[in-house]
């Protein structure tokens, strides 16, 4: 029995229902509510001591991190493959999977509440806000969130992180000259840990980014990609529009000083 203990609009938990569903994987969805702090249960924190989702459990055996959950799950059902069988195509999906894991999944929050979820937060109560806040664990990464609530768009790390993002754009749109998927000829590991944060800066109202005029091989594959049954079934179908709308509204209003920033790129 394969167990998923994921939560909605979680980015890691993206990219493993994404893999569940191409695959066609029966599995028991166990959702782990995020905003209702599900993660810090005992119960839930002896699966995962990091205290995040996702968790996959196999026949009593435990999983952790995204990106070893879908090798594991493409070594255990290779139909369809969603990795090349050559050592060099293994190593460039590898090398994806790292550089996002690594690099782009830590600035992905601060893009997130430098935008839009700072604008509900800085309702809250201070004493509860500060509680949130200081039961971040990672110092760097709390202190981060905190300069990212208090000053959004002008804080010191928005830029690091927008840059981040752009960064990936370049990657992909350069991966995506030589090949149809970045995982090669088909939609594999790769696209399915690429999506949720190229999806993220469409959340932010940042489509722009990737619009056909300016980046048109990462508009095709986006295009290509959402219109997939998995992703329909792994990522559209627990989408909030009422969250993503709460987002884009708060991301517009920022539109001119993201624009500034994005001037002083080119
Ligand atoms: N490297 C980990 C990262 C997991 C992670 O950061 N998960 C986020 C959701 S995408 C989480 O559970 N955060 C809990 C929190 O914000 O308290 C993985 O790939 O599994």
């Amino acid at each position: 029995v394969l167990e998923l203990y994921h939560f909605s609009i979680s980015t890691c938990s993206q990219k493993v229902r994404l893999v569940l569903d191409e695959k066609g994987i029966d599995h028991v969805s166990r959702e782990v509510n995020l905003t209702a702090g599900e993660q810090h249960n005992p119960e839930y924190v002896k699966l995962n001591p990091n205290h995040v989702v996702p968790t996959l459990v196999h026949d009593g055996k435990v999983f952790i991190e995204s990106s070893h959950i879908i090798e594991y799950l493409d070594d255990l059902y290779p139909d369809p493959p969603m990795r090349p069988t050559d050592a060099e195509g293994r190593y460039r999906v590898s090398t994806w999977l790292g550089y996002l894991d690594k690099k782009v999944h830590v600035q992905a929050p601060l893009l997130t509440y430098a935008l839009g979820a700072r604008k509900v937060i800085l309702q809250q109560p201070k004493d509860v806000r500060d509680a949130n806040l200081d039961s971040i664990p990672d110092p760097v990464a709390r202190a981060a969130r905190r300069s990212v609530v208090e000053n959004g768009v002008q804080a010191p790390e928005f830029a690091g992180a927008l840059g981040e993002f752009i960064n990936m754009l370049d990657k992909i749109e350069g991966d995506l000259g030589a090949q149809a998927w970045l995982s090669g000829d088909h939609f594999g590991l790769a696209d399915a840990t690429a999506i949720p944060y190229v999806l993220r800066l469409d959340d932010l109202a940042l489509e722009k980014l990737f619009s056909a005029e300016v980046r048109p091989r990462t508009a095709d594959w986006f295009e290509r990609l959402t219109s997939l049954n998995s992703y329909q079934s792994a990522v559209a179908k627990w989408r909030n529009a009422e969250i993503v709308d709460l987002l884009k509204e708060a991301s517009r209003e920022s539109s001119a000083e993201i624009d500034a920033l994005l001037n002083r790129r080119d």
